[in-house]
C-alpha cells in the first residue's frame, strides 16, 4: 500500500469508528414531533414543481400537491418532504419568491396535521420563512453550506438532512471522480455534522445522506448502496433516497421513472438492512408494505 492509501484508509478508519456505543440518539426531534428510530422511517416525496424528472409535473400546484400529500400519509408515510425547486442533474434554479409560492401553502396546509414535514431547500431565505410556517425539518441537498444556513436552523428547533453531493446540479454528472467514495463522502458529512454541531445544531436534530446520484457514476452508487452500514458509525440516523433513481433504472434496464417501483422498494429495504433509518420515497404504500414484512421477520423483538 503507498503511504497516500494507508493515511486515506486510517483517517477513514477513525472517521467510521464510533467512539461512543449506542452513539444513534433513540429519537429525532424534529420541530415539536419526537420520531422513534427504532423502526425505519418512510419520508413520502411531495413534489411542488413542473419539471420533476420522475413525476413529469403531475403536481405543480400547491392544492394538488397538498392533496398527494394527504394520500402519503393515508398510505403511511411517517413524514413529509416538501420540495419547490428540482434537483434533477441540469435543472434550472427558481427564485425565493416562486420556490416559497409553490412551498409555504402546503406547509401551512400541513403544519397541524399527525406528520412532520419537511422542505427540500438549499436557501437560507426559503428556510428562514417555511420554519416559521411549521415546517419540522429541512432537507439541503447543500448540507448547510449556504450562506446563513447553518444559523437559519441552529436558530430554531427543526430536524435537517446533511446530505453529500459532489459539484453543482448544473454540473454534477459531467465528471463525478472519487478515490475512495465512501470514505470520502463520509468525511464530507464528518465535516458538516461537526459544522452543525458548532452552530449549535444539536445531534439529536440531525441525520446524514450519501446523496445517491448527486455527483456519483453507477459504480459509486452501487458501492455506496453495498457499504451503506459503514456511515452508521457517524452516530446519527442515515437517512437514503433511492426512489425510482436512474442508477436503479440502469442496473434493471427500466427507462421510465415511474416503472420503478420494484426495483426502488427492493433498493429500500437493502438500505434499511444495511441500517437506514429514514426511506425517502415516491411509493409509500408499496415501500411501507414491504418493509413491514422485513419488520416482521427481521425486526427487534426484544
Ligand atoms: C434526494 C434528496 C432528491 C436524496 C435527500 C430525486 C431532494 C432527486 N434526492 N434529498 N432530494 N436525499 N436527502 O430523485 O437522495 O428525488 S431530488
Amino acid at each position: 500500500m503507498k503511504s497516500e492509501e494507508w493515511e486515506t484508509a486510517n483517517l477513514t478508519d477513525f472517521l467510521l469508528t464510533p467512539r461512543f456505543s449506542l452513539l444513534t440518539p433513540p429519537m429525532l426531534h424534529c420541530g415539536n414531533f419526537r420520531l422513534p428510530l427504532h423502526r425505519p422511517l418512510i419520508m413520502g416525496i411531495v413534489n411542488v414543481t413542473p419539471d420533476s424528472f420522475s413525476d413529469g409535473g403531475r403536481f405543480v400546484s400547491p392544492s394538488a400537491a397538498i392533496e398527494q400529500a394527504c394520500r402519503l400519509v393515508e398510505e403511511g408515510a411517517d413524514l413529509l418532504d416538501v420540495g419547490g425547486e428540482s434537483s434533477r442533474p441540469g435543472a434550472l434554479p427558481v427564485s425565493v419568491e416562486e420556490e416559497l409560492r409553490r412551498v409555504l401553502p402546503v406547509v401551512e396546509a400541513l403544519r397541524n396535521g399527525n406528520v412532520p414535514v419537511s422542505v427540500d431547500t438549499c436557501k437560507t431565505e426559503v428556510m428562514r420563512a417555511v420554519i416559521g410556517a411549521g415546517a419540522a425539518m429541512i432537507n439541503d441537498i447543500d448540507a448547510l453550506q449556504g450562506n446563513g444556513a447553518l444559523a437559519a436552523v441552529a436558530d430554531s428547533n427543526v430536524a435537517v438532512c446533511l446530505m453529500h453531493k459532489q459539484g453543482s446540479a448544473q454540473t454534477m454528472q459531467l465528471t463525478p471522480g472519487y478515490r475512495d467514495v465512501v470514505a470520502e463522502v463520509a468525511a464530507f458529512l464528518a465535516a458538516r455534522m461537526a459544522a452543525a454541531d458548532a452552530a449549535g445544531i444539536g445531534r439529536e436534530r440531525i441525520t446524514v445522506d450519501p446523496g445517491f446520484g448527486f455527483g456519483k457514476t453507477l459504480e459509486h452508487n452501487v458501492e455506496l448502496l453495498r457499504r451503506l452500514d459503514r456511515f452508521r458509525a457517524l452516530g446519527v440516523p442515515v437517512l437514503a433516497g433511492l426512489s425510482r433513481k436512474s442508477m436503479l433504472g440502469l442496473l434493471a434496464g427500466i427507462e421510465r421513472a415511474e416503472a420503478r417501483v420494484h426495483a426502488s422498494v427492493a433498493a429500500a429495504i437493502l438500505a434499511v438492512q444495511k441500517g437506514a433509518k429514514i426511506i425517502r420515497v415516491h411509493d409509500v404504500k408499496a415501500t411501507r408494505e414491504a418493509l413491514q414484512i422485513v419488520d416482521a421477520i427481521e425486526g427487534n423483538h426484544d
